[in-house]
C-alpha cells in the first residue's frame, strides 16, 4: 500500500478531501463540529462532534453521496490569511477551533480555507477545485476521544482515502479487502481459535480449544529449542508486592502500564507486567561463581498490561499476556556472545517458521524523557554502545528509533507489519546493567570478588499471543501440519457404507496421535469437502468404495486440487515424520 503522507500530490489530495468531508457532513448535520482533519499513512480521517448522533454505515454511505454531490458542483477553493483576533472572532461560536486557535502564538498568520459555503482552519496546501477530488471512498468509522483523552468526550472519527485516479483508488480497496481477510482478528474468528467477551474484559481474549492446540505446539517447540541451548525453565507468581516493583523501578518508570495495586490482608500486589523482578529473585536464590554464567532463566509467563483501550487489538495488543520470556545473567564479557547466540535463535526460528518480512529496530532512550528512562548518562551510554558494537559486529542490517527503549535498558527489537494497523514489535532482546545492581545481584570472580552481572531480557516469540496473531495472518489461517488444530479431517463418502471404513482409519490415525477428525454428518460428500477447505485442513480424506475395497487412503492437501492415494500405513507414516520434521 502506498504511503500517503510521503508522496506529496496524495497528501494534497487527501487533506482537501478531508475538507470534503466535513462540509458534507455540515450540509447533512448542520449542528456537527469539527476538530482536526489530518492525513495519515492510508488517507486521511476526520474527528467530528456531531452531539448525541452514532454513525451508522448507512450515515456513511448519505456523507460520501453528499460529498460526490459537492465536487460535481465543482467549487473553487480559496486560500485566506487573517490574523489570530480575526480568527478568534470569526470562529467564535466553535469552541473546537477555539481550543486550536488559542494554541497558536500571537502575531501568526493565521490560514484559511474556503469551498462553496464552508471555510475551515487549515494549514493547507489544498487542490486548487473540489472537482480534482473524484476518487475517493469513506472507509470506516470508530469513537476517538478528543485529544486522545478517555476522561473528554467522545467524537466520531471517519476515516477515508482519495486517490488520483479509479484504478488507483480500486487497487487500494483490494488490498483493503485483502487485509480485512488476512486480519487474525476475522481468522481467529473463522476458524475458532479465539473469542472475548465483555464480562471477562477489554484485551483479555478467550483461547478456544483450537487457538490452545495452537499455542501448546508453539510452547513445545520453543521450549526444546531452549533447553537446547542450557535455557533453565521456572514457573512464578503473575503477582508481585508493590515492594518488589519498587525495587526493579518498575513502581516509579513503568506505572502508567500497570493495573492498580490491590490490597490483600496486610500486602499490596499489583498483576505483574513484566518478569525480570521474579526471576532477578530466582537468580539470587543461590550463590554464583563466575563458572556457572551465563545462567538462564526462561519462563511462559502471563502478564498483565495496561493498555489504552483504543489500542487492544484481537491477540496483537492485549492486555493480560504470556510472554516467551527469558532473563540471561552474563559476566561482561559474555555480552556479545550471548546477545549474538539471542540473534542467531531469532533468525533460526524465524526461517522455520518461514517469517521473511521483518526489521530489526535499535531502540535507543530519549535523553529528554527523565520521566521514563533512568538518569544515569554512563550507564546509558555504556549500553547502548555496547549493543551497537553487538550489532556491528554481527553484521544484521538495524535502524536507530530514539525514545522506544525499555526504562532499563536500549533494545533490539524486531518490527513486523500486521495485515492491518501501524507495525509491531515481535522479538526483542535487551541490554539492562540496572535491573541487577538494583537487586544487588551479584557472583563470585576469578579472584574471589564480588562482581555484578549483566542482564540480558529476550523473547523470541515476543508473546505467544501476538506471535500466533502473526502467523494466522501470515499463512491466512493455513497453518503448517504440525500446527493445525485438525492434521486430518475425514470424510466418506456415503454414510451408510464407508463410515465403517472411516471409523478404522479415525482409530488408527488417532492411535498414533495425529489430530484427526471424522465428519459423519448426513451432508452431501461436496459440502463437507468444501467445509474442510474452508476449515484450512491441511490434509482432507476422502473414502469411498475404492478406499474400502484397497484399504487405502484417497487424500488431498489444502491448496491443492489434485487426489493422491496411498496406503493407510505409509499414510499415517507419513504425517507422522512430517509432524515430526515440523514440515
Ligand atoms: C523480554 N522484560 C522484557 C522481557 O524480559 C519485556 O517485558 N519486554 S517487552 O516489554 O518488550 O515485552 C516483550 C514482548 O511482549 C514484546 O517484544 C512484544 O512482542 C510483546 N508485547 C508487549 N506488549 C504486548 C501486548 N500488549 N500484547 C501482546 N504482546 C505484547
Ligand atoms: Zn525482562
Amino acid at each position: 500500500m502506498k504511503n500517503i503522507k510521503e508522496d506529496e500530490r496524495l497528501s494534497k489530495l487527501n487533506h482537501s478531501c478531508a475538507h470534503l468531508l466535513a462540509q458534507a457532513v455540515k450540509h447533512l448535520y448542520p449542528n456537527a463540529l469539527f476538530w482536526v482533519g489530518p492525513v495519515i499513512e492510508e488517507g486521511f480521517y476526520y474527528d467530528i462532534d456531531l452531539g448525541d448522533i452514532t454513525i451508522t454505515d448507512e450515515d456513511l454511505e448519505k456523507i460520501e453521496k453528499e460529498m460526490k454531490k459537492i465536487s460535481k458542483d465543482g467549487k473553487r477553493i480559496y486560500r485566506e490569511e487573517i490574523s489570530k483576533e480575526e480568527a478568534l472572532e470569526r470562529f467564535k461560536n466553535d469552541p473546537y477551533k477555539i481550543d486550536l486557535i488559542n494554541n497558536f502564538e500571537e502575531g501568526t498568520i493565521i490560514s484559511c480555507y474556503t469551498q462553496g459555503d464552508f471555510t475551515d482552519l487549515c494549514r493547507g496546501p489544498h487542490v486548487e477545485s473540489v472537482k480534482e477530488l473524484k476518487y475517493f471512498k469513506l472507509i470506516k468509522f470508530s469513537g476517538a476521544y478528543w485529544k486522545g483523552d478517555s476522561k473528554n468526550k467522545m467524537l466520531q472519527r471517519i476515516y477515508g482515502v482519495c486517490y488520483e485516479n479509479e484504478e488507483d483508488l480500486n487497487e487500494y480497496l483490494k488490498e483493503l479487502e485483502e487485509a480485512k481477510e488476512r486480519d487474525h482478528r476475522k481468522i481467529g474468528k473463522d476458524l475458532s481459535i479465539f473469542m472475548q467477551h465483555d464480562l471477562v474484559g477489554k484485551g483479555m481474549p478467550l483461547w478456544l480449544p483450537n487457538g490452545a492446540l495452537i499455542r501448546k505446539q508453539l510452547e513445545n517447540y520453543i521450549y526444546e529449542k531452549e533447553h537446547a541451548l542450557g535455557y533453565q525453565h521456572v514457573y512464578t507468581p503473575c503477582v508481585g508486592t508493590v515492594d518488589l516493583y519498587k525495587t526493579s523501578g518498575h513502581w516509579d518508570h513503568y506505572k502508567e502500564n500497570m493495573f492498580p495495586m490491590m490490597k490483600v490482608d496486610e500486602e499490596e500486589f499489583v498483576l505483574r507486567p513484566m518478569n525480570c523482578p521474579h526471576h532477578m529473585l530466582v537468580y539470587a536464590n543461590e550463590l554464583h561463581s563466575y563458572r556457572d554464567l551465563p545462567i538462564r532463566i526462561g519462563e511462559f509467563a502471563t502478564d498483565f498490561r495496561y493498555e489504552a483501550s483504543g489500542a487492544v487489538k484481537g491477540l496483537e495488543r492485549v492486555r493480560c499476556m504470556c510472554q516467551n520470556d527469558a532473563h540471561l545473567f552474563v559476566t561482561p564479557e559474555q555480552i556479545g556472545e550471548e546477545f549474538k547466540k539471542v540473534v542467531r535463535l531469532i533468525l533460526d526460528v524465524y526461517k522455520d517458521f518461514g517469517l521473511k518480512d521483518y526489521s530489526f529496530r535499535l531502540s535507543l532512550r530519549d535523553k529528554e524523557d527523565k520521566e521514563k528512562y533512568f538518569d544515569d548518562d554512563e550507564m546509558w551510554n555504556m549500553a547502548e554502545n555496547k549493543l551497537r558494537e553487538v550489532l556491528d559486529d554481527f553484521g544484521v542490517p538495524y535502524y536507530e528509533a530514539v525514545g522506544e527503549a525499555a526504562f532499563y535498558g536500549p533494545k533490539l527489537d524486531v518490527e513486523v507489519k500486521p495485515a492491518v494497523g501501524p507495525e509491531v514489535t515481535l522479538s526483542t532482546c535487551q541490554l539492562d546493567f540496572l535491573l541487577p545492581r538494583r537487586f544487588e545481584l551479584f557472583y563470585i570472580d576469578q579472584n574471589g570478588e564480588k562482581q555484578i552481572p549483566v542482564v540480558i531480557h529476550r523473547a523470541i516469540f515476543g508473546t505467544f499471543d501476538r506471535f500466533t496473531a502473526f502467523l494466522l495472518e501470515e499463512t491466512k489461517g493455513a497453518l503448517p501440519l504440525w500446527l493445525s488444530p485438525t492434521q486430518v479431517d475425514i470424510i466418506p463418502v456415503n454414510n451408510e457404507y464407508h463410515l465403517d471404513y472411516s471409523k478404522e482409519v479415525f482409530n488408527k490415525l488417532e492411535s498414533v496421535g495425529i489430530r484427526v477428525k471424522l465428519d459423519d454428518r448426513n451432508e452431501k460428500l461436496g459440502y463437507k469437502v468444501r467445509e474442510s477447505i474452508v476449515n484450512k485442513n491441511p490434509y482432507t480424506l476422502i473414502l469411498g468404495q475404492k478406499e474400502v475395497e484397497s484399504k487405502n487412503v484417497s487424500y488431498r492437501m489444502y491448496s491443492e486440487e489434485d487426489t493422491h492415494q496411498m496406503g493407510l500405513d505409509e499414510f499415517a507414516q507419513k504425517i507422522i515424520d512430517d509432524i515430526k520434521a515440523r514440515k
